[in-house]
């Protein structure tokens, strides 16, 4: 690829030079790596999440004793990892050498953490298997360590799948960008109140956008639909979750 040629800046007016940090540097090897390497496709979908939400404010004073801070995140993993489970050919690599899938029978899943230094993604074991609480906690203790810088290696491999949460920032949708050898990414974007047409009248819901980035070798696009209208049904009523 040619590579790009940087004008002499001070040309224009005061500039100053700085390192990359060690994140950094490696977050932007990998983008472009996956960038260049996957043809990604990205499917937008929405979940009405009115019920969902009305249910965690339910939990909050829960959520205080148990000391934990309890957001959309731990329910939007608990729904990812049903999916996945669903849709097996979400949670595979490619291994294009050997002109082989590898399929994977654990769900492991991670989620991107923005701290100072740059993003990091560390990963949920078996999401699969545990409880809402307790992917609450380990979300909070994982972020709490990324935002530390104490994150060690492992705590970041064996992703099967990721998730990139925007919600509390902004924004109605993004294109997230695979990280492989993972096949599948989910951005999620800040939930807003729409107008929503219950069939006799406008009724005001709560409603979740959500951008799925996968890998066009290994998914194809009606199972890209599938997929996050399965969550999108999953996070609209999350008695789905415990079936
Ligand atoms: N819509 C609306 N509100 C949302 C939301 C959503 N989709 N997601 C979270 N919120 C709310 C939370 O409920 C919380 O509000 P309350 O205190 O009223 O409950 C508030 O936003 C703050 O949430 P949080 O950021 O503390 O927690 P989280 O579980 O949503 O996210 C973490 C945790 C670690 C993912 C987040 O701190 C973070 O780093 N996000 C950035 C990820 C990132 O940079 N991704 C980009 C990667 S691609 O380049």
């Amino acid at each position: 690829i040619p590579a790009i040629k940087l004008p002499d800046f001070s040309q224009f007016g005061a500039v100053e030079r700085q390192p990359m940090s060690r994140i950094h540097k490696i977050t932007a090897a990998n983008m472009s790596a996956n960038w260049l390497n996957i043809p990604h496709v990205t499917q937008f979908d929405e979940a009405d999440i009115t019920e969902l939400e009305a249910f965690r404010k339910q939990q909050k004073k829960v959520a205080e004793l148990r000391n934990v801070k309890l957001t959309p995140l731990p329910f939007i993993l608990k729904a990812c990892a049903y999916a996945l489970a669903q849709y097996p050919q979400f949670n595979v690599s490619l291994d294009m050498d050997k002109e082989e899938l590898i399929q994977k029978s654990y769900i492991h899943i991670g989620f991107a953490v923005d701290t100072p230094d740059g993003l990091v993604v560390p990963v949920i074991r078996d999401v699969d298997q545990k409880g809402i609480w307790q992917l609450a906690e380990e979300c909070m203790a994982l972020a709490k360590k990324a935002k530390d810088k104490k994150l060690l290696p492992s705590d970041m491999q064996g992703g099967c799948f990721t998730i990139s949460s925007l919600g509390s920032v902004g924004g109605t949708a993004f294109t997230p960008i695979v990280n492989a050898p993972e096949v599948a990414i989910l951005g999620v974007s800040k939930a807003a109140m729409k107008p929503v047409y219950d069939g006799e009248g406008f009724v005001p819901r709560l409603m979740l956008p959500l951008s799925l980035s996968y890998d066009h070798r290994a998914v194809n696009g009606a199972d890209g639909a599938r997929f996050t209208s399965l969550l999108s049904e999953l996070l609209g009523d999350i008695r789905n979750l415990v079936l």
